[in-house]
């Protein structure tokens, strides 16, 4: 039987993300002693366990029909690969930082330094757009430390939270690329391969509209059913029905986690009682 094949991080960041997905799209794993590649029972699936770094390449070849990876690592590597899908976890920026001490006005300050990054490629392009010229030190690991030993006048390197940055007596002063993880393709798959894509594509996204949703429930004073039902977004029609105290309904309904806490002060506001919020496990609309 034919198999769609996936690349995924081996371990580290996107690993437990990764895993996490496929198993809410109903994908069961059976991990492998060595977990080099792992097979799984309900879904016509292999899945191969790589570094990030080497995932488009897989993908470029055709030795992986998909793989997920974080979209900085896909543009740095440039390979022959198509994006299908933002998948929502992984997130962070590609920043430029420099000193906290240093008078940062504007990407002319970069003109002349040296620059410590692993991606020289995004910001040699970087530079490029901005018009600036600067001297790229490619290094492999711990950029942050860079100035600090000397090597560089400025970094380029993935932030979340910010704190090595902090930690290192850095502030990040550019955003090169805000990244997330991505589902990627190979550029020609086969017909079946196709279609094995679409059935997981479909579950992907389902999963993903289910997390950035809730379900709510609450009870509202027949009087305010109106306004209440007006403050619930798009859903023409929620489901409402009569509670056993009488003057009372009961309101069900869908809530994007977005705007999700500034709804729920309004309902609140406009009378609405017992609120219930329950997660949403599959999503299919
Ligand atoms: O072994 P392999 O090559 O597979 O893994 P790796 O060590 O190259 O990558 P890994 O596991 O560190 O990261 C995998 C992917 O996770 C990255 O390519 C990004 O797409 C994504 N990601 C999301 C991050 C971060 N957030 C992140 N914070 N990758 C790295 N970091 C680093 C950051 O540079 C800093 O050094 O984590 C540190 C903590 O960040 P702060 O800002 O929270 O302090
Ligand atoms: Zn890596």
């Amino acid at each position: 039987m034919n198999r769609l094949k996936i690349a995924i991080q081996k371990s580290g960041r996107l690993y437990d993300d990764s895993v996490r997905l496929l198993k809410d799209c109903g994908i069961d794993l059976k991990n492998g002693v060595n977990k080099l590649k792992a097979e799984c029972d309900n879904f016509p699936m292999e899945i191969y366990f790589l570094r990030d770094d080497d995932i488009p390449q897989y993908v470029e070849d055709a030795v992986a029909d998909v793989g997920i990876v974080g979209e900085n690592v896909f543009y740095e590597k440039n390979k022959r690969a198509e994006i299908v899908e933002q998948l929502g976890f992984g997130k962070c920026r590609l920043s430029v930082a420099v000193g906290r001490g240093e008078h940062y006005e504007g990407v002319e300050y970069l003109n002349g330094k040296r620059i410590a990054t692993t991606y020289p490629l995004l910001v040699q392009r970087f530079l490029d757009k901005n018009g600036v010229r600067a001297e790229i030190q490619e290094i492999s690991g711990s950029v942050e430390i860079a100035p600090g030993i000397g090597l560089a006048d400025a970094i380029v390197d993935l932030v979340s939270s910010g704190s090595t940055l902090f930690m290192n007596g850095l502030k990040e002063v550019e955003t090169v690329l805000k990244s997330q993880a991505i589902l990627i393709r190979n550029e020609s798959l086969g017909v079946e391969q196709q279609q094995l894509l679409e059935k997981f594509l479909f579950r992907i996204r389902a999963v993903k509209k289910a997390r950035n949703n809730k379900y709510v429930l609450l009870n509202a004073p027949n009087d305010k059913l109106k306004e209440i039902i007006a403050l619930l977004p798009g859903m023409k029609s929620p489901t409402v029905l009569p509670l056993a105290e009488a003057g009372w309904s009961s309101v069900h309904s869908v809530l994007s986690e977005s705007d999700f806490w500034e709804i729920i002060e309004k309902l609140t506001a406009a009378g609405a009682q017992g609120i219930l919020v329950v997660p949403i496990e599959k999503m299919v609309i």
